[in-house]
């Protein structure tokens, strides 16, 4: 690898790079405006030296020119959930030192008491953005470029951090696998606080010199227009966005499903992530479009670890296999090596594509890493040479539309309610969520509860997909004799 591996932006400079809206950009258009925000974000000193710069931002011009310009002015980027509530930023913020945040009008304008509050400059992108552009520093490889926030088995969500060398590494890596190239044109409706929005999307796109269309959230009509008239030759979305597409599909007349099929049917390739896509849900998305979904497994701690193959078999139900660079391997729970074909095992990976650390927690780094393999916490078995993905080590994660969601911290904020004495939360599945989230209740003597109620007071308490699908009240939790919540007895309520 060459010395300094920035800007991650491909130099074909007079090619549509983004489109927002009606508005297109170039790749020497977006370039000279991340070098004059670089520049604003310098203000004077030679190198911001990893200071922690945030951004709450939805997909856009702007935001591709914050994230670059933190990464080119040598800070390490935060980018937001824009649907956090407040309570989740503060810790975000806190748990990152932020020292300064980047957003735009009504978003802006939702940060003003909490920045006033914590004591950080909130600045839109014109504020920062210079007249001119000035030098800008060395990056090398190893410095730390981004923080992602990550839910896990604690109460709090952590923070990731990569190296501009691990970011190389996770866009490389696609790049080679799936056959990306200037002549791709894709859509990227997914959040921007996530790596498969960030890295799978965004990033391998504005790398292989193609064309990303940028869409502050899905918007179906919209998005499903553009794939009518052939705009886009490749669609990458979890397996909930099919569901919609297919749930979509059943509101509108037969001959607009068919003129929508038949967009995606000369695609090059529809890839499916960050949940386990049903093998019915493969058959169908086939069905209707022709497309074999080209599933793959991945993390916010590696990017992408293991995938189907571009060319050659891709297999419903399954994830395939190593990325190029990246090494994995199944061990049991006596941490030896799992040889032997549908024998489970936790999937532990190792290659440049894997983060440093959590930001300030080194206990949680060091747990999470077992002889220099980091460990997943997924458990998956090798079939015939693919891996398939059979579940969590831990009950206490749940994958509810692509979003990976902690009970423990849905938990944690239920049980600052007056009227819960106990709760537990899990995930159940559901056809459109994958997983949906369910809690059971048990209340305070003499209290009672209807769901709109507690739907409406976890309202800005939690993100909005965190907030229980469904809540069931019960006497009492069952326990262990350690009086531990044995949660697999809940499943067993349902
Ligand atoms: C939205 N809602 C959800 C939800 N998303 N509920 C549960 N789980 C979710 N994921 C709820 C909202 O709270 C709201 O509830 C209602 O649905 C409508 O909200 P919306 O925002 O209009 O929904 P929609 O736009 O349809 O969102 C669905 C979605 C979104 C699938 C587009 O969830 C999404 O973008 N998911 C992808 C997340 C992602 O990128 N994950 C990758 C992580 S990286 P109400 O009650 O208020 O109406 C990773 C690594 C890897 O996993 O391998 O890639
Ligand atoms: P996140 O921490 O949000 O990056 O989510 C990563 C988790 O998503 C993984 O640890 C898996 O549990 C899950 N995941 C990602 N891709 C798949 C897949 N194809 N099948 C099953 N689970 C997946």
């Amino acid at each position: 690898m060459s010395e300094q591996v920035y800007p991650h932006l491909n130099n074909s400079n007079t090619k549509i790079a983004l489109t927002e809206g009606d508005d297109s950009f170039s790749y020497a258009d977006v370039n000279q405006r991340i070098n004059k925000f670089a520049t604003g974000l310098l203000n004077g000193s030679d190198d911001l030296n990893e200071e922690r710069i945030a951004f709450f931002i939805p997909a856009s011009v702007d935001y591709v020119t914050t994230m670059h310009g933190i990464w080119r002015a040598g800070g390490i980027a935060i980018p937001l959930n824009v649907a956090s509530a407040v309570a989740e930023l503060e810790h975000y913020l806190s748990c990152a030192s932020v020292t300064r945040m980047i957003a735009n009008g009504k978003y802006q304008e939702s940060l003003t008491d909490l920045c006033a509050q914590m004591n950080i400059e909130l600045l839109s992108v014109a504020d920062v953005m210079a007249e001119e552009v000035s030098q800008l520093p060395v990056i090398l490889p190893e410095r730390r470029a981004m923080m992602l926030f990550t839910s896990g088995t604690t109460n709090k969500p952590k923070g990731v951090v990569s190296t501009h060398k691990t970011i190389h590494a996770q866009i490389t890596t696609l790049i080679e696998a799936w056959s990306w190239t200037d002549q791709d044109s894709i859509p990227l409706f997914l959040p921007v606080h996530h790596i498969h929005g960030i890295i799978n999307i965004l990033s391998c796109g504005l790398w292989a010199g193609a064309t990303v269309h940028l869409f502050a959230k899905f918007d179906i009509p919209k998005i499903t227009a553009e794939i009518v008239t052939g705009t886009y030759n490749v669609f990458m979305a979890v397996p909930t966005i099919y569901v919609k597409l297919m749930q979509y599909f059943d509101t509108i007349d037969e001959s607009e499903v068919k003129k929508i099929c038949d967009g995606f049917r000369p695609m090059r390739l529809n890839i499916s992530g960050s949940a386990a896509c049903p093998v019915k849900l493969f058959n169908q998305w086939k069905d209707l479009t022709g497309q074999v979904l080209l599933e793959r497994y991945g993390m916010t701690e590696i990017g992408m670890g293991i995938s189907n193959p571009y060319d050659g078999e891709r297999r419903a139900g399954h994830v395939g296999q190593p990325l190029p660079g990246v090494q994995a391997q199944l061990f049991d729970e006596d941490n030896n090596p799992v040889t032997q074909e549908n024998v489970p095992g936790e999937i532990r990976v190792k290659g440049d594509n894997v983060f440093l650390e959590y930001w300030a927690n080194e206990k949680a780094t060091k747990e999470s890493f077992h002889d220099g393999w980091f460990c997943t916490g997924d458990v998956a078995v090798l079939d015939d040479g693919y891996y398939r993905i059979m579940g969590r080590s831990s009950i206490d994660i749940i994958k509810s539309g692509g979003y990976k969601l902690s009970a423990l911290e849905i938990e944690g904020t239920l049980l600052t309610h007056d009227d819960i004495a106990e709760c537990a939360v899990i995930g159940v599945e559901d056809e459109t969520w994958g997983e949906s989230v369910m809690a059971f209740i048990g209340l305070k003597a003499g209290k009672s509860m209807e769901y709109d109620d507690l739907k409406a007071w976890c309202d800005g308490k939690m993100s909005s997909y965190k907030i229980p699908k469904a809540i069931q009240i019960i006497d009492a939790l069952p326990r262990n004799a350690m009086g531990k919540v044995t949660k697999p007895d809940l499943k067993k309520l349902l």
